[in-house]
């Protein structure tokens, strides 16, 4: 594992005129080697101890995670899973009436009910199931206190992919409370394996993280050769999910920040991979 730094202004010159950017710092992550364990383990730590697992509310410090392997988690997934019946603050939605399939729930494997050449495409992180969008390739991860209805921010969000074959096609893509981008990270390939892509801020809190699943909705056979790239997702891991702070608070805050007048910014990558 390596380490270096780049100037993010290139990339994100939008940013150098949002105050609330002041100072930032993003640390982003990728991986696509045959064992990406220790990528996502530096994740964890940077995203802080505990696993605050399914504990209501929302708590100092620590991160959640979402694997999608009890057997509770149903095929047909609803949106608000993740905050009503198991309480880790993220809930999803898509431009599509928000559907979602979560793999291996009795008859399934590795979605074989959707197209059966998929399980010698795709491959688990954490064994045995899988997560997608439905009728779509795009999602939104939003974020609340932990079991309540009260919208919540988090200053990092890493997830999974498994059978990227294709560049440019599968993206993690991070906003603030304003819908202000961030950054957008670009996920490694790695036919029929896995790839990790996440991202910490120093400063900055996200407020959604949009997720673009290969460049098609699952379905179709993955046919890269022709273009079709079908990607799915198995672990989100984020730290806890903090309220935000009442509108007076974000003004002062907001003032604050103006008048210190740096607004410098830079990334670091760890562990970049080249492997496709
Ligand atoms: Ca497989
Ligand atoms: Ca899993
Ligand atoms: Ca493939
Ligand atoms: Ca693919």
């Amino acid at each position: 594992m390596f380490f270096f730094t780049i100037p993010l202004v290139s990339m994100m010159s939008l940013t150098l005129i949002a105050p609330s950017l002041a100072n930032a710092v993003s640390t982003t992550f990728y991986d696509n080697d045959a064992d990406i364990s220790s990528t996502v383990s530096a994740f964890q730590a940077a995203l802080g101890e505990p696993d605050n697992g399914s504990a209501p509310g929302t708590l100092a410090n620590g991160r959640r995670q979402i694997n999608w392997d009890a057997g509770i988690v149903p095929f047909n997934m609803p949106e608000d899973f993740f905050n009503s019946r198991v309480t880790r603050g993220a809930v999803f939605s898509t431009s599509n009436n928000s559907q979602f399939r979560v793999s291996n729930d009795g008859f399934d494997n590795e979605f074989d009910s959707i197209n059966a050449t998929y399980p010698d495409q795709f491959d688990t992180f954490s064994a045995p199931r899988l997560f997608t969008p439905f009728g779509t390739n795009v999602l939104e991860v939003n974020f609340f206190v932990s079991g309540r209805n009260i919208p919540a921010t988090v200053s990092g969000f890493g997830a999974i992919f498994t059978d990227i074959d294709l560049p440019d096609s599968t993206k993690l893509d991070f906003f603030d409370t304003q819908g202000q981008s961030l950054i957008s990270l670009y996920a490694p390939t790695n036919p029929q394996g896995l790839s990790f892509i996440g991202a910490t801020f120093s400063t900055e809190r996200v407020g959604r993280v949009q997720i673009t699943t290969g460049n098609t909705a699952i379905g179709p056979n993955d046919d890269p050769i022709n273009g079709v790239d079908v990607v799915v997702l198995d672990d989100f891991l984020y730290n806890e999910p903090q309220p935000i702070p009442e509108p007076a608070t974000l003004l002062l805050l907001g003032t604050g920040i103006v008048g210190i007048g740096l607004w410098k910014r830079k990334t670091r990558v760890i562990h970049t991979s080249t492997k496709s």
